[in-house]
This record gives C-alpha cells, sequence and structure tokens, in this order.
C-alpha cells in the first residue's frame, strides 16, 4: 500500500465502493466513526413553547375544525431541529390537544402508549376501557397500549391537555397496530373512580389482577400528588438536582407507571437554584405552578405555568426557581432502564 499514491487508493476504493454498491454491501469503516460514539448527540435541540403564545393557535385550530372530523384536534410541538418528524425528542411524541364544549373524538385503540397531562380547563373526560375519568388541570393521565379510548367534553369550557406518546419506539420496532372501535363512543361498563378505588388506597382486590405492564390505576389527580410534594418537602431538604422529585408508579408492580415512558413530577422551593444535572432519557416538561428559568446545555429559557420544554438527552439542564415552582415531566427512561443503558449525571 504505502508505494500507491494516495490519489489512486481513493481511486480504487472508490471504485470498489461503486460495484459492492450495486449488490447492497457498503465499507463500515467510512462510517464507523458515525454510528459509535463517545456521547450521545442528538438531533433534537433544546426548546421552549411559551403557552401563552401558542394557546391562540389551539383555539383558533378550535374554528377552523372539529374534534370529530380531525379524530384528534392536536398541535404537535415539533423538535426544532427535528421538523416534520413529528417528534420533541428522538424517542417521543408531544402535542396539546383542544376539545371544546359538546365535543367527542372517537374511540380507537393502537399499539402506542400514550399519558395526558391536564393543562387548561377542567371537565372533559377521557374513557379507557370502559371506564371515565373527568380531566383537570394536573391530573395525569395513561391510556395503556392497545386499550380503547376516547374523550368528550360534556362541560362548559375548552379543555386542553398534553398528549405524550412512543410513537417512535414503536416505529424503531416496526410494531404498529391501530383500529377503530365500531361506534364513536365506546360503552361506560364501569363507574368512574373504579380503577381509583381498586388500585389507588394501598390495597388490593383478590382474585385475578391486571396482567398488563402499565398500571391499571390511569387516572393519577394532581391534588394528591401535589399534597404529597408537599408533605415531602416538610421533611427532608430538597435534593441538589431535583428539589423534591416523585415518580409516577404502577402500585401492582413498583417502578414506572408505564413500560416505556416515565413520568415525574417535582417541587422546587422559591429561589432554588439546582445543580446541572444531565441524562440519557430526553426530557419532556410541563410547567403546573410557578414561574423561573431553565438552562439548557449552556442557554436560558424563562417559563411560566403551561409552558413547555424539552431537555434532550444529555444536555445538561439546571433550574432556577423564582416562585416555588411543580414541574411534570416525562421521557423514555423506563425503556432505557429495561434495555440496561440508561445514564445520569449530576452536578
Ligand atoms: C392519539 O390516539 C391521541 O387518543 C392523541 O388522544 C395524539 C398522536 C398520534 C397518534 C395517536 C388520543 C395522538 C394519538
Amino acid at each position: 500500500m504505502a508505494a500507491i499514491p494516495q490519489a489512486s487508493v481513493q481511486a480504487v476504493r472508490a471504485e470498489l465502493y461503486r460495484r459492492m454498491g450495486v449488490d447492497n454491501l457498503a465499507p463500515l469503516w467510512e462510517v464507523l466513526h458515525d454510528l459509535v460514539i463517545p456521547q450521545p448527540r442528538s438531533p433534537a435541540v433544546p426548546a421552549l413553547w411559551k403557552y401563552r403564545d401558542i394557546r391562540p393557535y389551539i383555539l383558533e385550530s378550535g374554528r377552523v375544525i372539529t374534534a370529530r372530523e380531525a379524530i384528534r384536534r392536536v398541535l404537535i410541538l415539533e423538535n426544532p431541529g427535528m421538523r416534520g418528524q413529528a417528534s420533541i425528542t428522538r424517542s417521543l411524541y408531544c402535542g396539546l390537544q383542544l376539545i371544546l364544549p359538546g365535543e367527542i373524538a372517537p374511540s380507537h385503540r393502537h399499539t402506542q402508549s400514550a399519558l395526558r397531562f391536564i393543562v387548561e380547563g377542567s371537565g372533559a373526560y377521557t374513557a379507557v376501557d370502559g371506564e371515565r375519568t373527568t380531566m383537570r388541570p394536573g391530573d395525569f393521565i395513561i391510556t395503556p397500549s392497545w386499550t380503547w379510548h376516547d374523550h368528550g367534553n360534556p362541560g362548559v369550557e375548552p379543555v386542553v391537555w398534553m398528549d405524550g406518546l412512543d410513537i417512535n419506539i414503536l416505529a424503531l420496532f416496526d410494531a404498529q397496530f391501530a383500529e377503530n372501535y365500531p361506534e364513536e363512543a365506546q360503552p361506560v361498563t364501569r363507574n368512574e373512580g373504579d380503577s381509583y378505588a381498586r388500585y389507588g388506597n394501598n390495597l388490593t382486590p383478590l382474585g385475578p389482577l391486571p396482567q398488563s405492564r402499565t398500571s391499571p390505576l390511569f387516572s393519577y389527580p394532581y391534588e394528591r400528588s401535589r399534597e404529597t410534594l408537599h408533605a415531602l418537602s416538610r421533611n427532608e431538604p430538597p435534593h441538589a438536582c431535583h428539589g423534591w422529585k416523585l415518580q409516577y408508579s404502577n402500585p401492582l408492580l413498583g417502578g414506572f407507571a408505564m413500560p416505556t415512558i416515565g413520568s415525574f413530577i417535582q417541587l422546587l422551593p422559591k429561589g432554588f437554584q439546582s445543580a446541572p444535572y444531565r441524562s440519557t432519557d430526553g426530557t419532556v416538561y410541563s410547567v403546573v405552578e410557578g414561574s423561573g428559568r431553565v438552562t439548557i446545555g449552556g442557554e436560558a429559557y424563562a417559563f411560566e405555568p403551561r409552558d413547555t420544554f424539552v431537555v434532550p438527552s444529555w444536555h445538561a439542564a439546571s433550574f432556577a426557581a423564582g416562585t416555588e415552582c411543580v414541574l411534570f415531566s416525562y421521557s423514555d427512561r423506563p425503556a432505557q432502564v429495561a434495555l440496561g443503558f440508561w445514564r445520569e449525571r449530576q452536578g
């Protein structure tokens, strides 16, 4: 090789690549450095959506299309680094869904799992497997994989919630299925509060238990999460990175409430300045209470209630709480933990 001039080495290689390419072969050594990288390099970038700015679009969408016609009337929060891909991180989808008084969104099911986090308004419901749950701001609601679900708003005000789905995870595995329910709304077969009574009180009914990997508790009311945060904050100092932070858990199996998506709620005391924290699970935040600043990868973003922001994988994030703040967040952490490659770094 040493005797062959560099130009002709390149030409010889290029000629080989061209001929092998015809047979669907490619040289690994030309791309290895891009495939195996020293640390995560996400196409997702940090971003914040100010609710104050996007709310007019949400309400305007309510004047140009009905929930029935749209099937789901949702504005997708697209990561600025991944436009056109319906993604907020590489693995996750995020949208803000509007349902107006008197509307319904028809029943269907799919293998993607969904979470809802209520951002504005009360009085709409979502129905999952025959049970309806009324939505209030700050409630966390789960639609497990392959369960029938539809939404409706018998109330008097517009209701907006954040949808988080594991769409890209299912796409990675080419494991997507979906079907429509034969009627617009599935029949109600259980009283409201049934799943909470069964699984939400540290009591488990005897007899056959649900076999799903997803929590049987499909609604986690904000009132309870908020009380718990408050109680924690009175008994121990805040964690340097997270303040007081709780993970929504599965009452039957422990761990995460959903197998692919982890969800969290945290309280930051007024004036708190957090230590920087990074992890491999790109994370979506919804601000419930309070205002402050988040610095993501060196860039600062001011936030207030109902804003959404995204911290991509392995970007250091730190918080400065102007007032006492409550933040909801979700990420693909359970999937990474289950597969054994999740990493975090504090400080
Ligand atoms: C979906 O089924 C809902 O049920 C919301 O409310 C957003 C985004 C992509 C695919 C399915 C819902 C969705 C979705």
